[in-house]
């Protein structure tokens, strides 16, 4: 069976979302630098195989935006989840807790949602493992699955996971 499906990315500035669709791409054609704010516009990435056929849509660091041009930045992430089938928050371990603005876009999106527990690369495994616990009984992710964008190890595993 041919499966499709729209997959919007999303997180904070610097979070790795740009690095993370190129793990799976396997190529480059986001940009990606150590600086916030890198990404402007959606770009889109898609893997296609025999079976399914998966549609990235890499969007900018979800901000309280203070000027105009991060209004319409914002407005870019959020048109993309219009026509997404499922949210992956791509999430940098370092941080305990999800912004309140990341928690309204959480909120508005209907369909299924998942957390990408990225740059584990930086973890222990035990650590790991309890970070993981922790975002699971956050209670607003259908799966959380660990991850390092650069280091991806497990992107077979994820592919099917998302598939
Ligand atoms: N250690 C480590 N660093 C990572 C990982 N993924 C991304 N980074 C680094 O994090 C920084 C930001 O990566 P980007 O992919 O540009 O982040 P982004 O979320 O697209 O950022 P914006 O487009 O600015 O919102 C870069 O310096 C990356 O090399 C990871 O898995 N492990
Ligand atoms: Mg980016």
């Amino acid at each position: 069976m041919h499966k499709a499906a729209f997959i919007s990315i999303i997180g904070k500035p610097n979070a790795g979302k740009s690095t993370f669709i190129n793990a799976l791409m396997g190529q480059h054609f986001c940009i990606v630098s150590p600086k916030a704010q890198t990404t402007r516009h959606r770009i889109k990435g898609f893997i296609t195989t025999d079976d399914y056929q998966l549609v990235f849509s890499d969007t900018p660091g979800i901000i309280a935006p203070k000027y105009k041009m991060q209004e319409a930045m914002m407005d870019a992430m959020k048109e993309s989840l219009e026509d997404a089938d499922l949210l992956l928050l791509i999430h940098d371990e370092t941080e305990e807790e999800l912004s309140e603005e990341v928690i309204d876009v959480l909120n508005s999106f209907k369909g299924q949602k998942i957390l990408i527990l990225n740059k584990v690369d930086r973890l222990n495994e035990q650590q790991i493992v309890d970070k993981t616990e922790h975002w699971k009984a956050s209670g607003h992710f259908y799966g959380v699955v660990p991850f390092s964008a650069i280091h991806p190890f497990n992107k077979n595993m994820l592919l099917n996971f998302l598939v």
